[in-house]
């Protein structure tokens, strides 16, 4: 993308409404616009990188065997009768009435819709183990919507529903979500460490939360600080077996990790004292075992081996995907704006031209251009006829992590400068090898955005 035919408002100043790094940043680098009161509309690179996300939380969603479809943003309110929750759910609901005068809602999570589908369709054991996920907007009418897009209104949520005859089968789905959730953050270059937490309005025993530490976080943590120095890394897993996702459970969660809703301060006193930690963090996800509680409400049941009907087990899986920007951003930046991890960036790496309108400079920067869209990368080039000082500024905001530079003087020794906008750190190369490298670096990680 050239800069110049591109639509990106930065803006100079600093929003005053802004009060945390993430918000602020999002809206100078003109990513999101606040249409009402937590209700965003995406700039093109707000929206490229919420695709990015979005395309990650797929691929690992399939990645786990977990099937996608779409259902609406708009539910009858009759749906909501049957479980109960319709009165229930409170203020948070936005209920509105269609001309016919029905009750309908715009929803703020979708339990009852999918309980809907699941019972009409399926009556069969044979049919399970069964899970069914979807990406698609909610709306909940928070009463302090605040922080940009980390609690919005209308937010993007991916809300998986597994369907099992046994509890023991739901729960190796809830392990199977635990499994998939740590490979998901991982590849957005983030830490979410899985505590145990309250269900609130969604229901259940068993559930757990992934927080990001950040001070900004809303949620107040108690950990043992032995849970950072866990990864998932790249390990292979086989995510039908019962054994390997248990395995991986165990690993999370058996050290001391909760959030001050299931805070036990006798059990946080059994860890060593040079380990406990009281922090902040963000909740980006969070995933819930409720057993029988929508089907049997709502008369989900499967025929099982011995011909009994009965209820099915059930869970649901819920990621955060429009939060997750502004989570990521807390976690990468410095003072001079957003540090991009690789595996979400809005593009692959700019290319700066020092002196735009001298035919070396443009001739040696189309080539880069050329040769990194050739690769399949995709890079920014600011071709504006700015000052090299303002451009290397909206480069630092916008975070891309690599920035090729290319200046008269360099080009008449036939090198370019390729800087890492994590460490500031710079190179002199030939252009050729600054294209290897950026291809090296992006190997495996490149997803194409919009
Ligand atoms: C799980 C999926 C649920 O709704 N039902 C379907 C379950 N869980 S949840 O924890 O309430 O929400 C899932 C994730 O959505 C994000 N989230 C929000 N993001 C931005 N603004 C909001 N107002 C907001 N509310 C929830 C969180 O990341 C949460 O973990």
């Amino acid at each position: 993308m050239r800069l110049s035919r591109y639509f990106l408002p930065v803006l100079k100043e600093t929003p005053a409404e802004a009060q945390i790094v993430s918000h602020r940043y999002m809206l100078r680098a003109g990513m999101i616009k606040q249409n009402a009161a937590g209700i965003y509309s995406w700039l093109p690179m707000g929206f490229k990188v919420l695709r990015k996300l979005e395309n990650i939380v797929h691929e690992e969603q399939m990645r786990a065997g977990h099937i996608p479809m779409l259902m609406p943003t708009l539910q009858p309110a009759d749906l909501w009768r049957e479980s109960g929750r319709y009165d229930d759910y409170g203020e948070e609901m936005l209920r509105i009435k269609d001309r016919q005068g029905r009750d309908m809602l715009y929803g703020p999570t979708n339990e009852e819709m999918i309980t809907d589908i699941f019972r009409s369709h399926v009556g069969s054991y044979k049919d399970l183990p069964l899970t069914l996920y979807h990406i698609q907007w909610k709306f909940r009418d928070e009463m302090r919507p605040r922080f940009g897009v980390m609690r919005g209104r209308e937010f993007f949520m991916k809300d998986g529903y597994n369907f099992d005859l046994t509890k023991e089968n739901a729960l190796h789905a809830y392990n199977r979500h635990l499994v998939s959730y740590l490979r998901t953050y991982e590849r957005m270059g983030l830490q979410a460490i899985p505590m145990r937490a309250d269900s609130g309005p969604i229901g259940g025993d068993d559930t757990h939360e992934f927080l990001v530490l950040a001070e900004t976080g809303e949620s107040e943590v108690f950990y043992d600080s032995a849970v950072t120095d866990l990864r998932f890394g790249d390990r292979e897993i086989d995510y039908d077996s019962h054994a390997d996702c248990a395995a991986v459970m165990e690993e999370f969660t058996t050290k001391y990790a909760r959030t001050d809703e299931t805070h036990d301060p006798a059990l946080f006193e059994q860890v060593p004292e040079d380990r406990r930690r009281v922090a902040r963090g963000i909740e980006v996800g969070q995933i819930f075992y409720f057993g029988t509680k929508y089907s049997e409400a709502m008369g989900a049941t499967v025929q099982g081996p011995d011909g009994k009907v009965v209820p099915v087990h059930m869970g649901s899986h819920g990621i955060g995907v429009s939060r997750l920007l502004g989570a990521i951003i807390e976690a990468s930046h410095d003072d001079k704006g957003i540090i991009w991890p690789e595996g979400v960036t809005p593009f692959h790496c700019g290319i700066v031209n020092l002196k735009q309108g001298d035919d070396e400079a443009d001739a040696a920067c189309q080539a880069l251009y050329d040769s990194l869209t050739a690769l399949g990368l995709e890079p920014l080039y600011d071709d504006r006829n700015e000052r090299a000082g303002g451009k290397f500024a909206t480069m630092d905001l916008i975070g891309l992590p690599w920035r090729i530079t290319v200046g008269p003087r360099g080009l008449k020794n036939g090198v370019v400068e390729l800087t890492s906008r994590r460490t500031g750190e710079s190179e002199e190369m030939p252009p050729e090898q600054a294209v290897e490298r950026i291809a090296q670096i992006y190997k495996g990680l490149a997803v194409r955005g919009i």
